[in-house]
């Protein structure tokens, strides 16, 4: 709990935290995460991606690693638990395997992934996917909103665009990749249950839409004569609402962002700038909801004459848990007297970035309300205990494996 109040100083604001990947506070939460893993014993190295990776050898050599991680970026006023508890809960393991004198067989590694959120540059899970060798081509030329490259920023965090293939990993040099997180929605605290053992990580499908109408004078021009663009982006927002509810395509959709230009209160707005994302487990449910939003913005174009442009950031596979380490997470909860469930996960994680190259396992702790990417994001000490407790204990079940 200590690291984790540290750690949250870190970078916050009175309206929550402001950690989000590449900023200065990102870099001294860097610091810190890597004064820890130091200070548990682990040789700390950062890759071309700017994952932090520490690790501690065990008693056989020769033996692939178990890794647990998650990231230490924040949403922009985002809470002081997504991605830290998994870091800091990590780090907690091999400090206490380290202050009990207890070796594993395999070598561990913890692992802090690189902007994770995907706030600035609209392209999430960038160092767990460069770790699994699934980047694309737009990763490594992406532009942020202040014209700044993902390679400018990456040497801010002691990566290095120029070698970024060396930060993929191959199948084999991992055994497990176990994370601990909070569960971000209702179902634990609502239920009373204290660990959540996941089944899949959803799919993720990212869009820009750029509504091009036309700028003009707010008090002169009739209004039988405009083209609002941020009118018919308001019809474009009603649109993904409803692809996700009233028709049920997918699971959901969501603008979180608009960009308005020339932006002042008296121009007709001559363009806009939304995000859309839209999320389910299905993957053709996914291209469907793509497909209905297309159908829509086309009509639009027809009926109000705008020009309308929708283009595709970034496709996410959802992601199966490992079976062996669901049922690992599930004996190891219930060894230590705590009641699970099973249930998806609507966020994105790096697990599922890693379930290209190993096995992966997610253990869920309650987010009370279940409130997340806001500063009212809460879990209480015995939940985060608990999350720390289950991930060492299946941690030391993987390591017992074989035997
Ligand atoms: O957006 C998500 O689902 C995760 O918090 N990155
Ligand atoms: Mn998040
Ligand atoms: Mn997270």
């Amino acid at each position: 709990m200590k690291t984790l109040e540290t750690l949250g100083r870190i970078g916050e604001s009175p309206e929550g935290m402001q950690r989000l990947a590449f900023t200065p506070a990102d870099v001294e939460g860097r610091k810190y995460v890597t004064t820890l893993m130091t200070r548990a014993g682990l040789e700390v190295r950062v890759d071309p991606a700017g994952n932090i990776i520490g690790r501690v050898e065990g008693k056989e050599p020769g033996l692939s690693a178990i890794a647990l991680g998650s990231h230490t970026d924040t949403v922009p006023s985002g809470g002081k638990y997504d991605g830290a508890l998994g870091v800091l809960g990590a780090i907690e393991c091999v400090q206490s395997l380290r202050d009990q004198s207890i070796t594993t067989r395999r070598p561990i590694e913890v692992l802090d992934f690189t902007n994770e959120e995907g706030t600035r540059f609209r392209r999430w899970l960038y160092g767990s996917r460069a770790m699994a060798g699934v980047l694309e081509s737009d990763d490594l030329t992406a532009v942020d909103d202040e014209g700044v490259t993902i390679g400018r920023r990456l040497e801010d965090v002691g990566g290095d665009i120029s070698r970024i293939q060396e930060a993929r990993r191959q199948k084999g040099d991992l055994c497990a990749y176990l994370e601990l997180h909070i569960e971000q929605g209702p179902v634990l605290h609502q239920a009373g249950i204290p660990i959540g053992v996941v089944t899949a990580i959803t799919g993720r499908i990212a869009l820009e839409v750029s509504i091009i109408g036309f700028a003009n004078h707010a008090g002169t021009t009739p209004m039988t004569n405009r083209r609002d663009a941020l009118l018919t982006a308001s019809r474009i927002i009603q649109a993904v609402n409803s692809i996700a509810t009233h028709e049920e395509i997918c699971r959901v959709g969501t603008v979180g962002m608009a960009k308005v230009s020339p932006n002042a209160e008296n121009v007709i707005p001559g363009r806009v700038d939304l995000s859309v994302e839209f999320r389910d487990v299905e993957l053709d449910r996914l291209h469907e909801a793509v497909h209905r939003l297309n159908g829509i913005c086309q009509q639009l174009v027809l009926d109000k004459d705008f020009e309308i442009k929708v283009s595709e950031l970034g496709v996410t596979k959802s992601a199966p848990m490992s079976p062996r380490l669901r049922e690992i997470i599930e004996k190891a909860s219930l060894g230590l007297g705590l009641n699970t469930t099973s249930l998806p996960s609507g966020a994105g994680h790096d697990a599922q970035s890693m379930a290209e190259i190993t096995d992966v396992g997610m253990i869920f702790v309650p987010s009370v309300d279940g409130i997340s990417h806001s500063p009212k994001e809460y879990s209480d000490p015995e939940a985060c205990a608990n999350g720390a407790n289950v991930l060492l204990n299946s941690l030391l079940a993987i390591d017992g494996e074989g035997d």
